[in-house]
């Protein structure tokens, strides 16, 4: 369970000593990350695996806190990390300023241990609450995969990244085959386990961390697969079609097997400033209706 896992809170301050300090204060409770200046402490905010809290000094050389706590709140990835400044500026209208650009809190120098560890442990209460609601709202409650809602997140970050770094973006569209005549013939209730099964080996054979299923609607499934050539892209989905038919669920109103099958439809693109996310899902449409008029149970190629 993801609320079992300690929270990180990831400190930052150009003294090692005033690090220390709050790193023997809160390390019994939770995992703690440094950085001993701005650079550090974006890299770190920006990595896959991401703090839940950080204590912000202001005076730094280089990039001072505010600038960091600017770069940290533009950025949709990092602007829900929570931040407290710990600075010795204490007049009013340093706290107003470092307030303004929209930290959590802001905790003056010298500090008083007790208070910190409360305060802190506000926070990241606060934190895990959210982050509980979160992840309950981005799941399709029937299959217990991504919904679609996190699916348009993910698409939105990972479209940026192809740009940034000139990587190809896949989507692979994935229909059960004649699901209504599955339907009809074992039930309702039949339908939805069959989806709960085909949902799951769907999400068990995408093997790269970053790869991405969620049910896009009814018994249709669609998978994100970040930094993906075309060629790769028709390699996941065969293997995902293969997946499906090696589940052995009967259809035996299937015109085309005696088993559950699905058909895909693959598309790639190598995003650039003119393209749009609607046409990645547009190709990829397309190439999942070419894929049901050959026959179905096979993959087409937009
Ligand atoms: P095709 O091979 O062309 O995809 O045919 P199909 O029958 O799979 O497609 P169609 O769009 O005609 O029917 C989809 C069916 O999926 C109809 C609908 O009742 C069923 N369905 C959609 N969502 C659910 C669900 O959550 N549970 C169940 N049991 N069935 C669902
Ligand atoms: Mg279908």
């Amino acid at each position: 369970m993801k609320d079992e896992k300690k929270q990180t809170i990831l400190i930052v301050d150009d003294s090692r000593t005033n690090i220390m300090a709050l790193a023997d204060l809160l390390k019994d409770v939770w995992a703690i990350k440094i950085a001993t200046n701005g650079k550090d402490a974006l890299r770190i905010a920006f990595s896959e695996d991401q703090p839940d809290l950080i204590l912000l000094d202001v005076m730094m050389p280089d990039m001072d806190g505010y600038e960091v706590c600017k770069r940290l709140k533009a950025a949709p990835e990092t602007k829900h990390i929570p931040i407290v400044f710990v600075t010795a500026m204490n007049q009013a209208k340093d706290e107003e300023y470092g307030l303004s650009l929209g930290a959590i809190d802001y905790i003056t120098k010298p500090i008083s241990p007790p208070i910190v560890k409360a305060r802190v442990n506000n926070h990241l209460e606060l934190k895990r609450y959210r982050d509980l609601l979160k992840e309950n709202s981005m799941v399709d409650g029937l299959t217990g995969v991504a919904n679609r809602r996190r699916f348009d997140e993910a698409i939105e970050l990972e479209w940026r990244r192809a740009l940034r770094y000139e990587h190809s973006l896949s989507l692979l569209m994935v229909d059960i085959d004649y699901f209504k005549r599955y339907n009809d013939t074992y039930g309702h209730l039949e339908g939805d386990e069959c989806l709960r099964k085909v949902a799951i080996t769907l999400k068990q054979t995408l093997k790269r961390p970053l790869d991405m299923l969620a049910r896009w609607g009814g018994e249709e499934f669609a998978c994100l697969l970040p930094d993906t050539d075309a060629e790769s892209a028709f390699k996941v989905a065969e293997q995902l079609r293969k997946a499906i038919v090696g589940l052995q669920l009967p259809h035996e109103s299937s015109p085309i097997s005696e088993y559950v099958t699905v058909s895909i439809g693959v598309a790639t693109v190598l995003p650039n400033a003119e393209m749009h996310r609607e046409d990645l899902f547009k190709q990829s449409d397309e190439a999942l209706y070419k894929a049901k008029e050959n026959g179905r149970n096979q993959i087409f190629m937009g």
